[in-house]
């Protein structure tokens, strides 16, 4: 099974003639518990179920329309070399839809590219979006999950705001592994983005993971961890437990990094200023203020807190930037 074989049964009978142009938005997201690994590489199907926040407008507006020639992708108002790993990656993706043509792809991101900030997945969110409208396919929420998934596994969470759920599935053909929205809100919880580093980072996460699930005596214990971090972030998210809930997307985040320390070649995203923040949060916490943090693959933290406090956090990370409850969508 590959890539062309889904699209073909999830396009059949839609148009593969493009309209004028597409357009649209997609938010970032974080995980609060993570995708770390695949059971099948080419379709990208994960080993685990994961749950993220949606970034509300944190995220990627991208253009899209059929052009003569090679493709041309724009970032934030610049070019890419069409040989950008970026560029390639999309020019991959893109040729399951083209035919003979380029796409000349516009994107405005307000995340940092490959900073760990999820910007793959805000991406080839908009991007699928976008082509839903330049082709007027019309596709149902799950059918677009399921596209964007082909093209980043996170980006199928991007399809939606708010908290989000993506399922595993089991089926060889991934079309029961796709996002859903769960049916909650929580206004007063927030999260700060804390930037230590934009840098570009060494080794991406695609690669990071398959060495991960390849060669890490601890993954095979990543599995029954994410089943219960699940369960405590379903209970915390229904009864509004905060302390609850950061202790699983945190416990959840320095999981997935023990198994990556314990890879062969070993990978740390992690730089001095992590640590130095982390241990920030232990002593805040210790002190009685409840803050806790997640990270990606990359060296940034992201920190989870409740509105009431967020005075006091700032005071200790004055460099945070908040994601706002309007941003997010949420209340
Ligand atoms: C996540 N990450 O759940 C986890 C946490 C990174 C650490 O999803 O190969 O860029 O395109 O499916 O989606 C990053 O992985 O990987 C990611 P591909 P993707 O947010």
């Amino acid at each position: 099974m590959n890539k062309s074989d889904i699209i073909r049964q999830l396009l059949a009978g839609r148009s593969r003639e493009p309209g004028a142009q597409g357009a649209a938005y997609a938010p970032a997201n974080i995980a609060l518990c993570k995708y770390w690994g695949k059971r099948d590489e080419e379709l990208n199907l994960p080993v685990t179920s994961s749950l993220s926040l949606s970034l509300g407008s944190l995220g990627a507006h991208t253009e899209v329309s059929a052009c003569d020639g090679p493709d041309r992708v724009q970032l934030d108002g610049r070019e890419l070399p069409p040989d950008s790993p970026f560029a390639k990656r999309l020019s991959a993706y893109l040729d399951l839809f083209r035919e003979n043509h380029g796409f000349d792809v516009r994107t405005e991101s307000s995340v940092p590219v490959a900073a760990g900030l999820a910007s793959s997945a805000s991406g080839f969110a908009a991007l699928v979006l976008a082509l839903n409208d330049l082709y007027g396919w019309e596709l149902d929420r799950t059918a677009l999950s399921i596209l964007a998934r082909l093209g980043s596994g996170s980006a199928c969470r991007s399809i939606f705001q708010g908290f989000v759920e993506w399922h595993a599935g089991s089926r060889p053909d991934g079309m029961d592994s796709y996002a859903e929205p769960l049916q909650a809100e929580w206004p007063d919880l927030r999260l700060g983005l804390l930037e230590l580093s934009t840098a570009e980072k060494a080794v991406g996460s695609r690669a990071g993971m398959k060495n991960t699930v390849e060669t890490s005596a601890l993954y095979s214990a990543w599995p029954e961890k994410v089943a219960d971090d699940l369960l405590d972030l379903h209970t915390a998210i229904k009864e509004r437990d905060f302390e609850r809930l950061g202790r699983a997307a945190e416990s959840n985040a320095l999981s997935m990094h023990a198994t990556m320390f314990s890879a062969w070649p070993p990978l740390c995203y992690w730089l001095p200023e992590s640590v130095h923040a982390m241990r920030a949060i232990w002593r805040l916490r210790n002190d009685g203020l409840p803050l806790y943090f997640t990270m990606d693959a990359g060296p940034n933290l992201k920190l989870l807190f409740l509105d009431a406090d967020r005075a006091r956090v700032a005071s200790h990370f004055p460099a945070m930037r908040v994601v706002e409850s309007n941003e997010r969508g949420m209340s």
